[in-house]
């Protein structure tokens, strides 16, 4: 097997703090037996040790380095070419049975699961060092926070998770030496990143997820989607909160009122753009401010919902990113940053199709080509992607490590839908938001491989996230609306509408906000909406829409109710409920038959 992550030798003082954790260190030893590397280092997050592995990486040409002027502190990493977005169908859920897995996972036997996966890690890491990284997922002093261990022999992994996580010590002094602690345990080599070596898998019950065979963010950093999407909805089941794939914003008028609002879409539709949103102009005095983009933790505290982002960084989607699009984005990227399979200019600098300013005349492309604007192929993969820590966010909200979280006023569910969904309509109670989540549908993306374009069922858009059978995920949620005396308001969003020339109707980035500002309305009491069969619809004056070059014609079309496109979408929930086997909850079944019955009224 080619060595594709060769050791390193570090000097006394780094990587070598090895924790006090019996049950830790016997797990390490464990996968050090197995894997036979040929050192340990130990991490602890310190800045000593970043520029020490930094320095390794760009000898090893895991990195390059961009221009300091331009780029401060940043990187360049192209990841192997068969290896650039998640792999759902390599993904498993381990569960003892089938069931708990559910219909919509991949799911594989634990010991058998296990045997294999040990087959492949045996002496995976000769030659290798292999990295120990302690991380805690969540603010440090949240009931929430969960104390996570990823052994890599990938030095891109260990650089992303100091980004991506609060990692090093922090975890270790949370961790303390009690033997019998919550921890969960990752391992991941990258083998030979051989597509046909390539599993990532989950051993809920365990807290275990063994990753080989990749070297992209979303199947190795196993604290994003392994840890805080798929066991973490595992163990917020089992522990009565809740583990959602839903970026979390704060939302001030200019009086100084603010509520914040939980957001769920799939993969690569807008998440990072909607919670860094910039108001436009006409809303002076409103402020938008970023708590998280991907990934929220919730829980009931006197019967309202309460947010955290587990995360302390942004594994984001690359091209379509610009001034235009995301400035806050832009901003938080131009310093401290990994970049993964974008374009590298001449001068140093990266691009990527989208960004602000004419193409650069020459560049090296995402596999390492030349590039010229004449090429067909595109400079930067469409899934390129940044890490960059939150705290480079002009927008960062100020409670975002706050350990009890943030309130919960408002949830959004939305997809990539050309036609049928309007721009936004209000669910009639928790119930019926709950069934606007479990039927959502997008338009798929090049964040998974696959093909890209294809409408699919995408519930909460957990369906590559959910870590259990989905059936019991949808009671999960109509129990935690049991608890919650004040719940947040449900809402549906589809910014992605299609006019009859096939161009967008909805100018979407900042001007989401006079969406935003509707669902606030509605949250204070204040917004005017008609009734139809979807749920509540804003009517034409109830948005506001001043300064916005926009004609009726195009809002009526926005927020249309065709009724024969109608039928065809709740004919597809059905197919849908059905494919899945008998495990969706009879309240969910029976919001179909009325939602069915509101349109023949
Ligand atoms: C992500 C994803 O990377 O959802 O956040 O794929
Ligand atoms: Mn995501």
């Amino acid at each position: 097997m080619k060595n594709t992550a060769p050791a390193i030798f570090a000097p006394d003082g780094i990587g070598d703090t090895k924790p006090i954790n019996q049950a830790m260190l016997d797990w390490v030893h464990e996968i050090g037996t197995l894997t036979e590397p040929e050192n340990i280092f130990w991490c602890d997050g310190s800045e000593r040790e970043n520029e020490f592995l930094i320095a390794e990486s760009l000898k090893q040409n895991v990195l390059i380095k961009l221009n300091e002027k331009k780029v401060p502190r940043s990187y360049l990493h192209r990841s192997n070419p068969n290896d650039v977005a998640r792999v759902e169908r390599f993904t498993f859920i381990c569960t003892p049975t089938k069931e708990e897995a559910g219909p919509t996972n991949n799911w594989s036997e634990p010991a058998e699961t296990y045997s294999k996966l040990h087959g492949l890690l045996k002496g995976a890491m000769r030659g290798r060092t292999m990295f120990v990284v302690p991380y805690i997922m969540g603010p440090p002093d949240s009931p929430l926070t969960k104390v996570g261990f990823e052994i890599t022999d990938s030095k891109y992994v260990v650089l992303s998770m100091r980004i991506m996580t609060r990692m090093g010590k922090i975890a270790l002094e949370r961790l303390g030496n009690d033997p019998k602690a919550e921890w969960n345990r990752g391992v991941h080599s990258l083998l030979d990143v051989d597509p046909a070596r390539r599993f990532i898998c989950h051993f809920p019950q365990d807290n275990t997820i063994i990753s080989v065979g990749s070297g992209y963010g979303g199947n190795v950093l196993l604290s994003k989607k392994c840890l805080a999407l798929r066991i973490g909805s595992y163990l917020a089941r089992k522990q009565g909160w809740m583990a959602e794939h839903m970026l979390i914003l704060g939302v001030e008028s200019p009086e100084g009122k603010k509520h914040y609002v939980a957001a769920a879409f799939p993969s690569a539709c807008g998440k990072t753009n909607f919670a860094m949103l910039i108001p436009p102009k006409h809303f002076k005095g409103w402020k938008v401010t970023t708590v998280g983009d991907d990934i929220a933790w919730m829980q009931v505290r006197d019967g309202r919902l309460y947010a955290v982002n587990p995360e302390s960084g942004y594994f984001g989607v690359v091209p379509g990113t610009s001034y235009k699009s995301n400035p806050n984005a832009m901003k938080s990227i131009a310093r401290d940053s990994l970049y993964t399979n974008v374009a590298l200019t001449d001068d140093g600098d990266v691009w990527w199709e989208g960004k602000d300013g004419p193409p650069p005349a020459h560049a090296i492309d995402w596999r390492g080509n030349d590039w010229t604007p004449e090429s067909k192929e595109k400079a930067a993969h469409p899934n390129s992607r940044f890490t960059t820590p939150m705290r480079n966010n002009p927008a960062l909200d100020s409670d975002v490590e706050e350990g009890k979280g943030v309130p919960i006023s408002a949830i959004i569910f939305g997809g990539r839908r050309s036609d049928t969904v309007p721009l936004v309509y209000q669910a009639l109670d928790w119930d019926h938001g709950v069934y606007l989540g479990a039927t959502m549908a997008s338009e798929t993306t090049a964040a998974a491989a696959g093909a890209v374009g294809q409408v699919r069922r995408d519930p909460m858009a957990m369906l590559p996230f959910c870590g259990y059978n989905i059936g019991d995920y949808f009671q999960h949620w109509l129990d935690i609306g049991k608890r919650l005396t004040h719940p947040p308001l449900i809402f549906n969003v589809n910014w992605f509408r299609k006019g009859a020339g096939g161009k967008f109707l909805w100018p979407g980035f900042g001007e989401n906000m006079r969406v935003l500002k509707w669902v606030i309305n509605r949250c204070e009491v204040n917004g005017g909406a008609l009734q139809s069969p979807l749920g509540w619809l804003p009517g034409p004056h109830d948005l506001d829409l001043e300064e916005l070059d926009i004609d009726h014609k195009c809002v009526a079309e926005l927020l249309g109710i065709d009724h024969g496109e109608w039928q065809k979408e709740i004919a597809e929930h059905k197919k849908f409920f059905d494919s899945l086997g008998g495990v969706v909850p009879q309240q969910l079944l029976s919001q179909r038959d009325q939602l069915a019955a509101r349109f023949t009224e």
